[in-house]
């Protein structure tokens, strides 16, 4: 993405009260070099999204970014389903994010036109749709809606259409859950991430970010009705799963 990226430095100092996580302006704004110092293989997730909207889009379909926030993975669908027939619908909450999603998601001619809606994706109806894309949003709507959504999702695909969905995950096992945690903190660490940093991240998030197990993920796809679920990347606690309808 072309942007001169402002860094993150939004629980740099102490705070006196730490509240829920937002997405506001003051996160928009940093964003990209958040999410790329936060999440482990998050650029190798991008680049690959477009790798597999291009195997699995149909000509005159459509594709949707769910929780878009500024459009990563719209931007790339985009590149490499240049000069097909089609339209690509992304939807994210956070005005924020909408508004530079604008900004960064001019229509130009030859690429597939971009609609961007700020709505909440579970009031979003799914249409001849062959590629969906949920990079690490289902883990910010509540629990008791993520069968929901998914169910929206299988519905609105044609057959032999794909789901993307990237998570945070959780393990039953409590060592693997601390090890991959540990992992992830020294991530960020190498990141430049400070511990006062990740320590006042985790503590915002907590309630916001519901992470679920691989087998839950898979178990709900696969209720919904998808046939081939697999996952195709995982660093530790982050991974990302194909589903096919
Ligand atoms: C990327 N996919 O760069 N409806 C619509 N949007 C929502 C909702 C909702 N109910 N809840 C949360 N969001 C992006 C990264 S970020 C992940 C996705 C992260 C939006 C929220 O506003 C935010 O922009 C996005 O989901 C999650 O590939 O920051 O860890």
């Amino acid at each position: 993405m072309s942007l001169g990226q402002p860094k993150d430095g939004i629980y740099a100092t102490p705070l006196e009260k730490i509240v829920d996580f937002k997405f506001d302006e003051k996160v928009a704004s940093v964003f990209p070099d958040m999410i790329r110092r936060s999440v482990p293989g998050y650029a190798t997730i991008i680049t690959t999204i477009g790798v597999m909207a291009e195997r699995f889009f149909v000509p005159g379909s459509t594709c949707y970014d769910l929780g878009c926030s500024l459009g990563a993975a719209t931007l790339v669908m985009r590149q490499r389903l240049s000069g097909k027939p089609g339209r690509i619908i992304a939807v994210d909450n956070s005005e924020a994010m909408i508004a530079r999603a604008r900004e960064l998601l001019v229509n130009e001619a030859d690429c597939l036109p971009v609609e961007l809606r700020c709505a909440d994706l579970r009031a979003v109806p799914i249409e001849n749709a062959s590629v969906v894309v949920l990079n690490f949003t289902l883990q910010f709507i509540p629990a008791a809606d993520r069968a929901r959504v998914i169910q929206t999702i299988y519905d609105g695909l044609r057959p032999g259409g794909i789901l993307i969905l990237s998570e945070k995950i959780a393990f039953d096992d409590p060592h693997k859950a601390e090890l991959f945690s540990d992992l992830h903190h020294a991530f960020k660490k190498a990141n430049g991430y400070s511990d006062l940093e990740v320590a006042q991240k985790r503590a915002a998030l907590e309630n916001v970010l519901i992470p679920e197990t691989v087998v839950q993920h898979r178990d709900r796809l696969r209720s919904c009705g998808f046939s081939n679920v697999d996952v195709w990347f995982q660093c530790f606690n982050f991974a990302s799963i194909l589903a096919v309808k």
